[in-house]
């Protein structure tokens, strides 16, 4: 008897009554043999499970979430417990108003910058990179029109943010926080590699603005030349809204040299001489670093270079303590000098604008100021300052009566007001760089019935600063007027702006002349935030949390870093 005969008996149909030892390889081409039509398919399909599960945790190593994220939300459940048996039916409604603007977008002006909502023409005013298309990306993935969001992101993938049309230099600030701040939120929320790289692509592209003797940037790029243009000074919310972009894009992409070269500007302007402790003059000499002219102001110019300071610190899970110190110093340095009371409205308090030596006081309050009461909310919330939410809440009050107190209840760009000598600022002025107040004529009833009084700039330009903060004061305080506050606003905009293919900027707020006052634009941010903070607030609190998440200035949300920087 032979050795193998020792070991395998056969049986009477002449299978071996003991396999031989085979590998795993051997084992399943031998069932593979063995099996009929059914037990292949069977097996076919298990091989191909498995295959995609194998290949779905391969893509999330190299894309997404290393520590244990769920990863991004990408629509509200249905059957979500709602705040309010309204939210639904408003949200639904605001959602309706996002279709109807990308439609006409998508219809009239796709890839370009932006569409012409009364004449359905089109322009490039950006540098031709498709600015609404990119700021509106995270807007319609959050509202769940996930086909037009792919449609989108088919497009941008293809755009060469190498370039730019010809002869154009590109504004550094609003290229950061609208495409750079647009794509960086796209790719968190989709985990699509390719907008990570189209974001850094950006980022590169704009990068050589830093490249000055102090670090300051430059206020524009000459993108195809790859070098920035030359300027003697810069606005410090240009110079001091980057950061957090940059900082993401170092998150991100693990290369720190975002992080460090953004960083840099904080820290000398943080050294430079101010006229009072926490406020900023907005000119900065890009050669010395030092703050040289120009008003103090938390509204144009100003605005979101305080912004940053509490996001940056909220975005670094509140290791950063240079941000919480240089915040709390604006703030106090704001409640001391800026804020006022109308001497009309008891309840209406406002933040005015000062010269650059803090002493001159100009009594005028713009729609861009009203972010404000938002960012002193959030604040209020993380750094435990009760009195600032106070201050918010008469804020928001005065940003909505702004609204509440015109003819179509849309915001002019600015109000003005008087003080108890009379004086303040002229009607024909335009720009109050002069702030030697006037002598004013006698008030008018509707200046004593609403408070303020109007500038000639009577335009409302589809801004969303005061839904913004109606969308935070709610969350922070769960007080449902804001949620009627947002969306009386938003009727009103549905009213008066909508045009057959989006929504257009209104010349006069006072004037009820429907479409003549249809000044034929519509800036980007109206999608990239005035829709998607209405939509927020009529959504449960916990979508897109503010615990979990910072909106950049362009309202692109940020995951909050889960490690902070060391
Ligand atoms: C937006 O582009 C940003 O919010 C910026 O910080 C200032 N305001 C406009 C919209 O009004």
């Amino acid at each position: 008897m032979s050795a193998k005969a020792t070991i395998h008996s056969e049986r009477s149909d002449g299978e071996p009554l003991l396999a031989p030892r085979l590998t795993l390889g051997g084992r399943l081409r031998d069932r593979w043999y063995r099996a009929d039509r059914t037990g292949r398919a069977v097996f076919s399909l298990f091989a191909l499970m498995m295959c995609a599960i194998i290949a779905a945790r391969m893509a999330l190593e190299v894309l997404g979430p290393h520590d244990g994220w769920p990863g991004p939300p990408t629509t509200i459940p249905p059957g979500a417990k709602e705040d309010t048996a309204s939210d639904g039916a408003r949200r639904e409604a605001v959602r309706e108003a996002m279709k109807h603007a990308w439609g006409g977008y998508r219809q009239y002006a796709f890839g370009k910058d932006e569409l012409h909502p009364v004449s359905n023409k089109s322009n490039n005013k950006w540098g031709g990179w498709g600015v609404t298309l990119i700021d509106a990306l995270d807007t319609l993935h959050i509202m769940g029109l996930h086909e037009e969001f792919r449609e989108a992101v088919s497009h941008v993938v293809g755009v060469n943010f190498t370039r730019t049309k010809d002869d154009f230099n590109t504004p550094f600030f609003e290229m950061v926080i609208r495409s750079l701040g647009g794509l960086l939120s796209a790719y968190e929320m989709s985990l699509d590699r390719r907008l990570l790289d189209k974001a850094q692509e950006v980022g590169d592209a704009l990068m050589p603005a830093f490249n000055t003797s102090t670090g300051i940037p430059y206020p524009r790029v000459d993108v195809n030349a790859g070098r920035a243009v030359p300027a003697d000074r810069v606005c410090i919310a240009e110079a001091g809204t980057v950061q957090l972009e940059y900082w993401k894009l170092s998150e991100l992409t693990g290369d720190p040299v975002y992080h460090d070269t953004a960083q840099r500007v904080v820290d000398i302007l943080d050294r430079a001489r101010k006229p009072y402790k926490g406020l900023y003059p907005i000119w900065v000499d890009i050669s010395s670093g030092e703050l040289v002219s120009g008003q103090i102001t938390f509204g144009g110019m100003g605005d979101s270079w305080y912004e940053y300071l509490l996001k940056q610190y909220i975005y670094s899970r509140r290791a950063e303590d240079q941000y919480r110190r240089m915040y709390e110093e604006s703030i106090d340095g704001m409640r001391a000098k800026m804020v006022r009371q109308s001497i009309y409205d008891p309840n209406m308090y406002y933040v005015g604008d000062l010269d650059a030596t803090a002493t001159k006081f100009s009594p005028r309050f713009q729609h861009l100021t009203c972010f404000v009461p938002g960012m002193l909310a959030l604040g209020s919330r993380v750094l435990d300052r009760p009195a600032d939410l106070e201050l918010a809440k008469q804020l928001t009050y005065t940003c909505f009566q702004m609204y509440n107190r015109t003819r179509t209840q849309l915001s002019p760009e600015y109000v003005q007001f008087r003080d108890v000598s009379d004086r303040g600022i002229a009607p024909s002025q335009e720009n109050t760089t002069d702030f030697e107040l006037v002598g004013l004529n006698a008030a008018s009833d509707r200046e004593k019935d609403d408070g303020f009084y109007l500038g000639p700039n009577r335009s409302y330009i589809l801004r969303p600063e005061t839904v913004e903060s109606l969308m935070i004061l709610y969350r922070v305080t769960g007080d449902g007027t804001y949620k009627d506050w947002g969306w009386q606003i938003f009727r009103a905009i549905e009213r008066w702006t909508k045009t057959p293919s989006a929504y257009s900027a209104y010349g006069d707020v006072n004037s009820i002349g429907g479409s003549a006052e249809l000044t034929d634009s519509m800036e980007s941010f109206f999608l990239a935030e005035t829709l998607k903070y209405l939509y927020l607030l009529f959504s449960p609190a916990d979508y897109y949390s503010l615990d979990e998440y910072v909106f950049n200035t362009e309202a692109h949300p940020f995951r909050i870093m889960r490690t902070p920087p060391p």
